[in-house]
């Protein structure tokens, strides 16, 4: 292991403790129906890279913010990719029936029950972050705004559209990039400036280099994606069967080859890499997530 994936490893494993913490706090009151809220707790407490949040708690740390303000919002996106990942996994979408190695949400209870999960899961990101007394109100409403924007039809959803609509279609590469920008890397994007917003008076040109580095690193994530469903073992422990390989989506390497899929993962993760030259050690954890995010196994 080198010793930024080291470090990456170690900084996952730390945003995990705090993170979860966070997580648990915010689902554990009862809501009416118990059914609704283990389904609940099933999706969101079972597993997880939480690399949002850990990318939300790094770019915190490269702006100068390293306190328990970013955990709401960390959370938050935590929540909204939870929300994501059960009305992704529905038969009216990818129809999965594997998630993080064990049954998806709509097959561990019911289909109705995942997307009642899903639909309050995503309130709840917006009710625990406007709630969080811990940071300016002016400074929540513009996370509010961002993770809205960054999960709605400008973001997530559009992109899931896009993706739904590309089946069995042959897409340029610009395509396939705006479909990924929409669909995963809008989250991501969200969860760094979320992390850099809880810190007071960052420079525009700072937020703008954070904002690059987020957009690189949202494409690299599926790139990396794309070769892992070839070739790792996303194939066996991830989502085996109805999914990508059945709709025959458009994917990175069969666009550009394995080869160069590899090429081009190379030159973002460097973008991203550039992107934070002006940053001292305090921007570590981003360099470090940046390398784990292209060298990750599942
Ligand atoms: C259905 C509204 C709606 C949106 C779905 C993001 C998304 C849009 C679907 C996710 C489907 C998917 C598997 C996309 C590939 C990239 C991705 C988001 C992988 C899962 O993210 P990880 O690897 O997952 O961070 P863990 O399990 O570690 O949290």
């Amino acid at each position: 292991m080198t010793d930024q994936n080291k470090l990456a490893q170690d900084f996952l494993e730390t945003c995990r403790v705090r993170v979860d913490a966070e997580l648990e706090r915010c689902l554990e009151h009862g809501c009416a129906s118990e059914r609704l809220q283990e389904a609940m707790r099933y999706s969101v407490l079972g597993g997880g890279k939480r690399i949002r949040p850990a990318l939300c708690l790094a770019a915190a740390k490269a702006a100068g913010q390293t306190g328990d303000e970013v955990l709401a919002p960390a959370c938050a996106v935590e929540l909204i990719h939870a929300y994501s990942l059960i009305h992704d996994d529905l038969p009216a979408m990818d129809d999965d029936e594997l998630r993080r190695g064990r049954p998806t949400t709509h097959i561990a209870f019911d289909e109705a029950t995942a997307i009642l999960a899903g639909d309050a899961l995503q309130a709840l990101a917006f009710r625990w972050l406007s709630g969080n007394d811990k940071i300016e109100a002016a400074a929540r409403l513009a996370m509010v705004h961002e993770l809205a924007g960054a999960s709605g039809h400008y973001g997530m959803v559009g992109g899931q559209a896009i993706d739904l609509e590309s089946v069995g279609k042959t897409l340029s590469l610009a395509q396939l990039e705006t479909m990924h920008r929409h669909k995963t890397g809008a989250l991501i994007e969200a969860s760094v400036k979320l992390g850099a917003l809880t810190a007071p008076a960052v420079p525009e040109s700072a937020l703008g280099n954070l904002g690059t580095y987020a957009k690189a690193l949202g494409l690299a994530f599926q790139v990396q994606d794309d070769l892992l469903d070839i070739e790792g073992d996303t194939a066996v422990i991830g989502k085996p069967q109805g999914s990508d390989a059945a709709r025959a989506k458009p994917t990175y390497p069969a666009l550009l080859g394995v080869a160069g899929a590899r090429e081009h993962l190379a030159a973002l993760l460097a973008s991203a890499q550039e992107s934070l030259r002006d940053f001292g050690p305090e921007a570590d954890p981003l360099r470090a997530m940046a390398d784990y995010v292209v060298a990750r196994t599942h």
